[in-house]
């Protein structure tokens, strides 16, 4: 009988969903003139038993959207790589921020202006998906 129960229990708790487990808080975007492309910035916070994993996002506001990572290259030059996923650990924390990770969104599908929210859709190696609020900024904003 207990047995019986655990078997029927131990599913739920492997197949937590990923976006289940993760708070995204101070989501937001930077705009910069033009067709520049802008940077999205999140914290993210895993308040889960198993490690999350993102694997790609995306919003209807912008065609494309990348997860990078922002480093010093061996000249001390400044220089962007796409990343292909980013795992949040169990109980812990990744912030994308300024000159760290970071989402690039590219070819706004229409014009964004500074207090404007607009959606993004975090995808998790699970097939899970969690929609965050970003609120647009203006350029000079940092932090
Ligand atoms: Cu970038």
């Amino acid at each position: 009988m207990l047995l019986v129960l655990l078997m029927a229990l131990l599913p739920h708790y492997a197949l937590a969903a990923q976006a289940d487990q993760i708070k995204a808080s101070h989501a937001w975007i930077r705009l910069l003139p033009g067709d520049l492309p802008a940077g999205g910035y999140v914290r993210l916070d895993n308040q889960g038993a198993s490690a999350a994993t993102l694997v790609s996002v995306q919003s209807a506001a912008y065609v494309s959207v990348m997860l990078h990572q922002s480093a010093m290259d061996q000249a001390g030059n400044s220089a962007m790589r796409v990343l292909d996923r980013l795992t949040i650990p169990a109980h812990g924390g990744v912030a994308l921020a300024p000159a760290g990770y970071h989402l690039m969104l590219q070819q706004a599908a229409h014009p964004l202006k500074p207090g404007d929210k607009i959606d993004v859709t975090l995808n998790f190696a699970d097939g899970s998906h969690l929609q965050v609020p970003f609120l647009i900024r203006p350029a000079n904003a940092v932090d």
